[in-house]
């Protein structure tokens, strides 16, 4: 029995590695997700920092809420099981207009993780088109192992690394995700991905949340943690995570700055450089 996905598109994900559109928030729903984004944006100075959109969830209950949306669960559920975990939650945001893009990757490269077994949920916050850059993805290439990266760097990149597969892509066989705000697409952690920059003339924002089922570990080497969503931990691979209490409350901001160095640590083991995380937080009760 599934929870929200039919058994055809159960069997589809497993061939395909991916699934859209799945609706999820009805459209005042999105308009309030949207709000909280752009209050979000004029307290970052009109860009979110690498270091608030690195575990966003641990900053600002309403992305937690949003990580434990009941039928956003259900979707994964039925990709992964039912004991799950979120290891980071995280804006793909791109400006009208802007050049920002994303090179063909698969994102297991620097996630450190010992399974295969990950789903990505994108939350359309705003109309994700062609036009304005939406993600594009290779069908079936999450059959293939782990594949050769090589870092880029590369300034309107925004992965982490600006990290590529060092393989030719065929773009030919590439799709198209298409998603009006308040839908998702469902992704596998090996599939190929990328996107190309926003020629529209509004935001192109998607939220992506990295779902885990509890028996996965941090092989990196390094110490990891995870926010649990549902079901039972009966592995304690990771630190569980609080929810924090009040957007960039003390508390929230001195765990989440332990954490985004912990993030560092895994993300650029053996990189030639890291990437400018922005200024550290000041809590929002402090005055
Ligand atoms: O937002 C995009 O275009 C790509 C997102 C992505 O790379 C991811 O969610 O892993």
């Amino acid at each position: 029995m599934t929870k929200l996905l039919t058994e055809a598109q159960v069997a589809k994900y497993g061939r395909d590695g991916y699934l859209a559109p799945i609706d999820i928030f009805d459209a005042d729903e999105v308009a309030e997700l949207r709000r909280h984004f752009q209050r979000l944006l004029e307290r970052e100075g009109g860009h979110i920092s690498t270091r608030t959109n690195m575990r966003a969830h641990l900053l600002l209950p309403w992305i937690n809420d949003l990580i434990r949306h009941s039928r956003i669960l259900d979707a994964v559920e039925d990709t992964i099981g039912p004991n799950l975990l979120v290891w980071g939650a995280g804006f793909f945001a791109k400006p009208p207009g802007s050049k920002n893009y994303i090179s063909w990757h698969q994102d297991s490269t620097y996630w450190g993780l010992s399974s295969p077994d990950i789903t990505t949920a994108w939350v359309a916050f705003s109309p994700s088109t062609v036009e304005s850059g939406c993600m594009r993805v290779v069908p079936g290439s999450h059959l293939h192992d782990q594949l050769p990266h090589k870092d880029t760097f590369a300034k309107d990149n925004m992965l982490s690394r600006g990290q590529e597969v060092d393989v030719d892509v065929d773009e030919r066989q590439a799709v198209d995700i298409v998603l009006e705000p308040g839908q998702i697409s469902l992704h596998h952690i090996r599939l190929v991905h990328g996107s190309e920059s926003n020629r529209s003339g509004d935001w192109r924002i998607g939220l992506a949340i990295r779902y885990l089922p509890t028996y996965v570990r941090q092989i990196s080497g390094h110490p990891d943690s995870a926010t649990l969503v549902r079901g039972k931990d009966e592995y304690g691979h990771f630190e569980l995570e609080p929810r924090p209490k009040a957007e960039f409350d003390a508390d929230a901001v001195a765990y989440h700055t332990a954490m985004v160095e912990r993030s560092v640590r895994i993300l650029y083991k053996s990189a030639t450089q890291v990437r400018d995380l922005g200024p550290a937080h000041r809590a929002a009760t402090a005055g």
